[in-house]
């Protein structure tokens, strides 16, 4: 099937982000007047090898986050280059896009503009032509729902609370579909607040909508976890699992971790995969991602050759959704999973190229919001074109969280009895 759907005009304008920080609207209009808008997102612990998010620096604007370089990218150079060019196809419009900023980071004309000129072109082309995203952009049908890992408790850099760890996040294994796995999750997050509020603890939420209270340990932030599913009425472990996002860069590296903020204390790298084992033992886990620092491969191989039978080793700030270093992370088997972040490589693309790859090598991938997020649902659609297998969007609460879960219950009411939903982390 060939189509031509040139573009006839690219434009852009700052709006603001879930943390009020300014990012990048992208407008991109087809000759038949078809108009497509995204928007970008932004992180909080970012990977030292991702794209580069382009800011301004401008001091008394927003603190210097400005993105009016960004914005003039868009508007100039990159509007003039793709003007009248097939929006239908994507790889050769990020393929101009790649050879336009000419880095190896895309630092020139940043990834923020990039990647929203990227996902806009690819959101006209799907309109123009009458189908949903997800279709338009798989290449094959996928009918796959992805795993919802809700993010219910925040520490590390998204929040004040006293937890080392970024993310405590509840996967509801037991759910029959994805509504009901939304059903699950905001029972149980429910549940949680009761809980906290009983216990005396704070109920005001983090970046990404979890409950962000002082906890006496990270361990404690496990076990309420396992008491607010009890109290939900499901089975620990059977109807909700428990994910972890450490996001270990932001407390070590090289080996050497400082828990200090729940008052673990410091761990060398054996000393956090022992934590780790015990944790495995004690709780419901099936997933720890980015559990050892980014310049720690070491760590990650550890924990996949001695736990990586157990659960899930996902790799974010060490693979930024990079095709090149998760080649490397596949030959060394650092990981057994990826994380995929559109914004963390710069074009719909190259992050298609990243899942292929891990799909092709037997790894998971978990689709993910970032902290700093819009209501763009992109990666709603994203995650089922490619088939993923699982998506982060924060908790059941926050209206950019909902967002994506929120088009994803469309999405499964849409495909009707063509979706399909299923455990990921189940043993045969
Ligand atoms: C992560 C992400 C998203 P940030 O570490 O996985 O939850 O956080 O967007 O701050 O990098
Ligand atoms: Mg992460």
């Amino acid at each position: 099937m060939s189509h031509s759907l040139p573009i006839s005009s690219i434009d852009a304008h700052e709006i603001l982000d879930s943390r009020g920080n300014p990012t990048l609207s992208v407008c991109v209009v087809l000759d038949d007047g078809t108009t497509a808008t995204s928007s970008v997102p932004s992180g909080a612990s970012t990977g030292a090898h991702e794209a580069v998010e382009l800011r301004d620096g401008d001091h008394d604007r927003y603190g210097g986050k400005g993105v009016q370089y960004a914005i003039q990218h868009v508007r100039g150079e990159i509007a003039r280059l793709l003007t009248g060019y097939d929006a239908a196809n994507q790889a050769e419009i990020d393929g101009m896009l790649i050879e336009l900023d000419g880095t190896p980071n895309k630092a020139r004309l940043g990834a923020n503009a990039l990647i929203g000129v990227s996902m806009a072109t690819a959101r006209a082309a799907a309109a123009a032509v009458g189908e949903p995203l997800h279709a338009w952009l798989g290449s094959h049908p996928g009918h796959l729902l992805p795993m919802p890992c809700m993010n219910v408790l925040n520490g590390g850099k998204h929040a004040d609370s006293s937890l080392d760890f970024q993310e405590f996040m509840i996967v509801p294994v037991g759910a029959p579909s994805f509504a009901e796995a939304m059903r699950y999750g905001a029972q149980t997050y429910a549940a949680l607040r009761d809980l906290l509020h009983e216990q005396g603890h704070r109920t005001a939420v983090g970046d990404e909508g979890g409950f962000a209270p002082q906890l006496d340990s990270n361990e404690q932030a496990c076990e309420l976890i396992v008491a607010a599913t009890e109290r939900a009425g499901f089975r620990p472990g059977k109807d909700i699992a428990i994910a972890l996002d450490p996001a270990a860069s932001s407390f070590g590296s090289n080996g050497d971790y400082d828990l200090s903020r729940s008052g673990t204390g410091k761990l060398d790298r054996a000393g956090l995969l022992a934590l780790y084992g015990r944790w495995i033992e004690r709780w419901p886990i099936v997933s720890i991602e980015d559990g050892f620092a980014e310049d720690d491969w070491n760590g990650f191989i550890d924990q996949t050759e001695a736990q990586g039978k157990q659960i899930q080793v996902v790799g974010d700030d060490l693979l930024v959704t990079n095709p090149r270093i998760i080649r490397d992370g596949i030959a060394r088997a650092a990981c057994n999973a990826a994380l995929i972040k559109l914004n963390q490589i710069g074009t719909v693309s190259e992050t298609m190229e990243a899942v292929r790859m891990c799909h092709a090598a037997g790894w998971k991938t978990m689709i993910s919001h970032r902290s700093g997020e819009t209501i763009d649902d992109f990666i709603a659609d994203f995650a089922v074109a490619v088939s993923a297998g699982q998506i982060k969007s924060g908790a059941p609460c926050r209206g950019e969280r909902l967002a994506k879960y929120n088009r994803l219950i469309e999405i499964e009411r849409q495909l009707g009895a063509r979706a399909e939903f299923h455990n990921p982390f189940q043993r045969d």
